[in-house]
């Protein structure tokens, strides 16, 4: 299924008188302001997020997963389904596969189809975390002499086993490989390794033989790619993860090299962790590589974005809007898991929370807000910052997305248009998307 310009444009005449009124009152009240709304327009037309492969289904608990019809079954659908979205919100330009759920068959059809849904491929991600069946038997050495797979039960690039952090490595420059036949340009890796009992891992050992194997990796990239080194603090293991906060990441990417970066992923942060600090220190340090937007109430529970703490997104993005000339442009991708929700509504609403939270933070008069704090007047910091969130930019948006050809009311127009019954009719009701 596909979603034309002139379907869009033809549905968009339903609400377009009245958006042209809410749009102008808003313009008026921003230009009174001294704001340049025509700025703050091509920059969110401008702003595209990568969506990830893996969000385009049903995700699961450890305690089941309800499927959700129509789910792309290969990776084909999943380009076609990003293509959707891409179509409806003219903001979802790039898609990050997964490896090795995506492995393409022919790379050049594959990139032709994305380019037809006018996508490019965002950053590869590397799978170490479960074990794969192509997995050659190798004699780990058990007491009992029993034969067993490579298995990441007990870590991967930290793995005491040479032979297993080197099959983890050569995974990692097998992703390497693929991404290059696709043109993407940068590596994420996340690394659940880690342990679940105090005692159960060496820390430095364990520390020592992560970067021996991430210089591996960045040693095999070509010399115009990047490195996301991603950190959380917790789960799959309870007791310790390898790379567990910015700042372990920070000094593994150090130790790596130029290309090398921190990735935050908003839910990889133990509650009530200052966020927005922690990226204005890696854009500091010209360290902030990537990004990974979702919302949690309590851990890494991969929410739509903006659904719990809409002001914390902003505050980020406060940050955000100054990228000093040292550090690169962060790759910006979704990563989130819908349990309940129409997964490409989910990414829909995910993909407007980012889009107006990073509003937001264009219009905040980072002059007046400098003044105030070198005066110390904390109240107006303060009256600066929350007059730009409480203000209603959603007129904005929309002016910005019906310009670049999309919906005026993206999820409006997808029940409209019975996307999803289409999918299902054409997919069948028990697919199931490879992914987490
Ligand atoms: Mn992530």
């Amino acid at each position: 299924m596909r979603i034309s310009t002139d379907q869009i444009q033809e549905l968009n005449h339903n609400g377009e008188s009245q958006h042209r009124r809410q749009f102008q009152f808003l313009q008026e009240e921003l230009q009174k302001k001294g704001i340049d709304t025509e700025t703050v327009i091509r920059k969110l037309q401008d702003f595209q997020v990568a969506v990830p492969s893996w969000a385009l289904g049903a995700g699961g608990t450890r305690f089941g997963r309800f499927s959700y019809g129509g789910e792309p079954a290969n990776l084909e659908e999943k380009i076609k389904d990003v293509g959707l979205i891409h179509a409806l919100t003219q903001s979802a330009g790039a898609i990050s596969l997964h490896i090795p759920w995506d492995i393409p068959g022919d790379p050049e059809v594959i990139m032709k189809l994305a380019a037809r849904e006018g996508l490019v491929f965002d950053a590869m991600n590397s799978n170490t975390f479960q074990d794969q069946p192509s997995f050659a038997p190798i004699n780990i050495g058990a007491p009992d002499g029993r034969q067993e797979q490579h298995s990441y039960k007990f870590g991967s690039l930290c793995h005491t086993d040479r032979s297993i952090r080197v099959n983890a490595v050569d995974h990692n420059k097998e992703v390497i490989d693929i991404g290059v036949s696709l043109g993407s340009k940068s590596l994420t890796v996340w690394l659940a390794d880690g342990s679940s009992f105090p005692g159960q891992l060496n820390f430095r050992k364990a520390l020592d033989r992560s970067l021996d194997s991430l210089r591996e990796i960045y040693a095999y990239m070509p010399s115009d790619w990047k490195l996301f080194i991603e950190y959380k603090p917790y789960e799959p293991y309870f007791y310790s993860t390898v790379i567990q906060d910015w700042g372990t990441s920070h000094l593994l990417a150090g130790e790596c090299g130029k290309n090398a970066y921190c990735l935050v992923d908003l839910g990889h942060h133990l509650p009530n962790t200052n966020i927005e600090q922690i990226v204005a220190t890696l854009l500091w340090r010209g360290k902030l590589g990537g990004f990974h937007f979702n919302d949690s109430k309590y851990g890494d529970d991969d929410l739509t974005v903006g659904s719990i703490k809409p002001y914390q997104l902003f505050l980020i993005f406060n940050e955000l809007v100054n990228v000093p000339g040292h550090n690169p442009t962060p790759a910006w991708m979704i990563d989130a898991s819908h349990n309940l929700k129409d997964p490409l509504e989910d990414l829909m609403q995910s993909l407007e929370a980012i889009r107006l939270a990073y509003a937001q933070a264009l219009i905040v008069d980072q002059g007046a807000l400098e003044t105030a704090r070198n005066a110390n007047d904390v109240s107006l910091c303060q009256e600066i910052l929350q007059g730009s969130y409480r203000t209603d930019l959603r007129p904005l948006l929309k002016e910005a997305r019906i310009r670049s050809g999309g919906a005026l009311d993206p999820i409006g127009i997808y029940r409209r248009l019975e996307v999803r019954d289409a999918l299902i009719a054409e997919r069948g009701l028990k697919t199931v998307a490879t992914g987490l």
